[in-house]
């Protein structure tokens, strides 16, 4: 493609060049300010549109009913002094995968961090939709091996959030809260040994009060599947969250065996009447179920892996998939270059026909000039073939103008879709340079600082002096506080119902219901301030002089964190 070709129309193909710029992601080791923070949930609940409020990181995030999370991703923040890692975890019944690949996904790479990086979890969100009308099965499974995978000792590092809280009535949330908190299925038993409940309203400043609050613990907690597996040597399926998996699949292939020895008799039946059509289509259904059940057994094989096991399968799935990414992001980054020396090559032919474009009016003006000369020197007899021959000239030259102007105007708007192009390109390299940087290992990469929004407070507003008194949810409200004190007009109703109902609300379960609004109203813009006198709702009435104002044994100033305090080690 030169500038002729140009202004005679010929935009040219595209030149092919192969070329690559490889670029290596080496380990990254982590200190005691790396804190990692594990998000939950079953799928749809919103694990990567919390995480995505707290991480200028883009954060994928489902819209459709498929699953999107289907590994574990790790996207970081700058909170202080301190790196957050969240960690998007994928859902059980998730609509790709296996409830196997969930548990051996999710196990590998806490096992995989604690074992060689020493990462211990400063917490886990463990999410759950309040538009739910009810907890059900999957809801119900999941929760389940979710409290075998942490154990007991490590649900005081759990903050049990409700999201969707804008697609609720409030009388609906609130009674479906309490059943939660009450209920020891759910997470009455959770709650008793120290898991905070939240609300999540949605909102950044909502995600962060969790991320905070769970940071002012400043502990971390070492999981039930990381001592089974890594400390005491067990193999998945001796875990307690393995055993709960496995059987929950022996009930699964009891209840397809069930449905086989029925439809077994039926098509018995079929055949004894001569009823090809029903005998066929029974056939059919029982090789459906025959599949199902060797499915079931294959699941529960693939359970039976150790620590090592499981991480040198998890490892050759993370070599292909990293050498699939790196083939892919090498053509793409090809692309990219082929395409900006396509750009280049292309601008430069468009300024040089441009002033081919110029140079050749000038030389039309020239020759007419020339002929006018001629014309003011001619005779009778040459006069008019002189004139016609102008005339024909400026006609020519108009439809030549005209032509160059459009081929140029054409190569303008090629060159303008050839931009585009290479900005397409461009955000896809940096797209397969984003996944494979945060590819499901560990974050490799420098993350990007926590952006602060114009129109949100900082994070925290003033650090250190008040930290970590702000974000702290007070576990333990006193129980002889007035109920009807730091209540809005809703969380009141919810309580007077559930009075009202005579559910059982004792004192403790009282106490418990104060810390749920007060996290709920932490998470508010109006209520970050100190201490609960603070927390009062302006459409409820003051308490009566004479009640005290007990401060809670949190709100006490505890020590400003330094290194030392924080139970990781330095890695190096
Ligand atoms: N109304 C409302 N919608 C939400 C909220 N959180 C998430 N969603 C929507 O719910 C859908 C699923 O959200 P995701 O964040 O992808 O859920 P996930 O838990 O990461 O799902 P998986 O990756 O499949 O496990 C998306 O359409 C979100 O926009 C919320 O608090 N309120
Ligand atoms: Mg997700």
């Amino acid at each position: 493609m030169d500038a002729q070709g140009i202004l005679d129309g010929n935009l040219g193909g595209r030149v092919s060049r192969r070329n690559s710029v490889t670029q290596t992601f080496g380990p990254k080791s982590f200190g005691p300010n790396d804190l990692f923070i594990a998000i939950m949930g079953i799928t749809g609940v919103g694990k990567s549109t919390f995480i995505s409020k707290c991480t200028s990181d883009k954060v994928e995030v489902g819209h459709g009913l498929k699953s999107h999370t289907n590994e574990i991703q790790v996207y970081s923040l700058k909170y202080v002094d301190k790196t957050v890692h969240l960690i998007d975890t994928p859902g059980f019944d998730d609509t790709y995968r296996s409830d196997i690949d969930v548990l051996k996904d999710v196990s590998y790479w806490l096992n995989k961090s604690y074992k060689e990086k020493n990462i211990e979890l400063t917490g886990i969100v463990y999410l759950h939709r309040i538009t739910d009308t009810r907890m059900g099965g999957t809801a119900r499974k999941d929760l389940q091996m979710f409290k075998k995978l942490c154990g007991e000792n490590s649900f005081s590092s759990v903050v049990l959030a409700t999201t969707m809280w804008s697609e609720v009535s409030d009388h609906d949330g609130n009674r479906r809260e309490l059943e939660l908190r009450t209920s020891k299925e759910f997470y009455g038993s959770m709650v008793s040994k120290g898991s905070t409940m939240f609300r999540h309203t949605g909102d950044r400043n909502s995600a962060m009060n969790i991320i905070a609050h769970l940071i002012n613990k400043r502990s971390t907690t070492l999981l039930n599947i990381q001592r089974e597996m890594a400390n005491e040597g067990l193999a998945l399926d001796e875990t307690e969250a393995g055993r709960e998996l496995d059987s929950e699949m022996i009930r699964q292939r009891e209840h397809f065996n069930k449905m086989m020895n029925e439809n077994q008799a039926k098509l018995e039946e079929a055949l004894q009447r001569k009823d090809e059509e029903r005998a066929k289509e029974l056939a059919e259904q029982q090789e459906v179920l025959r599949e199902k059940i060797d499915a079931a057994q294959k699941s529960r094989d693939e359970l039976r892996v150790d620590m090592e096991k499981l991480f040198h399968e998890k490892d050759e799935q993370f070599k292909k998939a990293m050498e699939e990414l790196d083939t892919e992001r090498k053509e793409r980054e090809r692309v990219l270059e082929e395409k900006s020396k396509d750009l280049e090559a292309f601008k430069k032919a468009i300024r040089e026909a441009e002033e081919l474009f110029d140079k050749k009016r000038k030389m039309q003006e020239e020759e007419m000039e020339n002929v006018k000369m001629q014309l003011e020197q001619a005779n009778s007899e040459t006069i008019i073939v002189l004139q016609s021959a102008i005339l024909a000239m400026k006609e020519q030259e108009e439809e030549n103008n005209q032509k160059m102007k459009e081929n140029l105007a054409r190569a303008a708007a090629e060159k303008e879709q050839r931009e585009h192009e290479l900005i397409a390109a461009q955000t896809q390299a940096a797209a397969i340079m984003a996944q494979q940087s945060t590819y499901p290992q560990f974050y490799n990469s420098s993350p990007p600082s926590y952006q602060q929004q114009p129109d949100q407070p900082q994070y925290p507003p003033q650090y250190p002096p008040q930290y970590p008194n702000m974000y702290q949810s007070p576990p333990n409200y006193p129980a002889n506080y007035p109920a009807s004190y730091p209540v809005t007009t809703g969380d009141a109703a919810g309580l007077g119902m559930a009075g009202g109902l005579g559910l059982g609300l004792g004192a403790g379960a009282l106490a418990l219901g104060c810390s749920i609004i007060l996290s709920s109203e932490m998470s508010s813009n109006r209520l970050i301030l100190k201490g609960p006198q603070f927390l009062r709702d302006p459409l409820i009435e003051d308490p009566p002089p004479s009640t005290p104002t007990i401060p809670h044994p949190s709100y006490a100033p505890t020590q400003t964190p330094d290194e030392g305090q924080w139970d990781t080690e330095i890695i190096e």
